[in-house]
């Protein structure tokens, strides 16, 4: 019934995620050091930390974190944040279970930096989306977005706040379109069904 969580670093997706109520059985980082373990731990949920350096390939990486995943036995596992590409296996292993919230308006700025390549491109519109997983990073089908305005005189800081915010509310509301059994993936595309409940 419940969601694993995967983070590098502050944590505050998911944050909004345990603020919103949404079940989330453990939460895993690739970092000791991840802010986010300490608001897991404020909020009673378990912990795990399967460090990349640890690991000689990306493979044996994915494979001990699919391990630490697969004993919550999660039916969705959501990047929060999360800073390592994976590699197909591990992908293939969670298809259509495994969540991304990326900080652009995707297909826009994919991959990392995103704020700072936004501002240089002047564009007048950024945000963020929330996507299925594939093995073709930050490509996979989309759920759902958020757009911000980029105003006069921002700075790279000021917009990723305005796109934070909302990271914040976009992410548990698919998340729990998920665990609803709203969504559909059709190829290249997601269909968000209607509420019957
Ligand atoms: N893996 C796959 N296969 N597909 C996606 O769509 C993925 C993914 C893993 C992570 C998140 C993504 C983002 O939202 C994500 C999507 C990290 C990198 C990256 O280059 C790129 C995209 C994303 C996350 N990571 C470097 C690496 O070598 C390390 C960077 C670092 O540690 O700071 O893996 O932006
Ligand atoms: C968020 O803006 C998220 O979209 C982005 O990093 C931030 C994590 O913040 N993700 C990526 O860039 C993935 N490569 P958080 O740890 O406070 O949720």
């Amino acid at each position: 019934m419940s969601v694993v969580v995967l983070i590098s670093g502050r944590g505050s997706n998911l944050q909004a995620i345990l603020e919103a109520g949404i079940p989330v059985a453990a939460v895993i980082s690739n970092r000791v050091d991840a802010a986010g373990l300490a608001v897991a731990a404020r909020f009673g949920v378990a912990t795990g930390v399967v460090e990349h350096r640890a690991y000689a390939t990306r493979e044996a990486f994915d494979a001990a974190l699919a391990a630490a995943i697969d004993r919550h036995a999660p039916r969705l596992v959501a990047l929060a944040g999360f800073m390592r590409v994976l590699t197909p296996a591990f992908v293939a292993r969670y298809a259509g279970r495994l969540v991304n919230i990326h900080p652009s308006l995707l297909p826009e700025f994919p991959g990392l930096d995103t704020h700072a390549r936004a501002l240089a491109a002047g564009t007048k519109r950024h945000g963020c989306t929330v996507h299925f997983v594939t093995e073709q990073m930050d490509h996979g089908p989309i759920i759902a977005q958020a757009p911000v305005p980029v105003l006069p005189g921002d700075t790279e800081e000021a917009l990723a706040a305005r796109v934070l915010e909302q990271e914040h509310r976009l992410y548990p509301q698919a998340i729990r379109w998920f665990l609803d059994g709203r969504l559909v993936i059709e190829g290249d595309r997601v269909r968000v069904m209607e509420n019957h409940g």
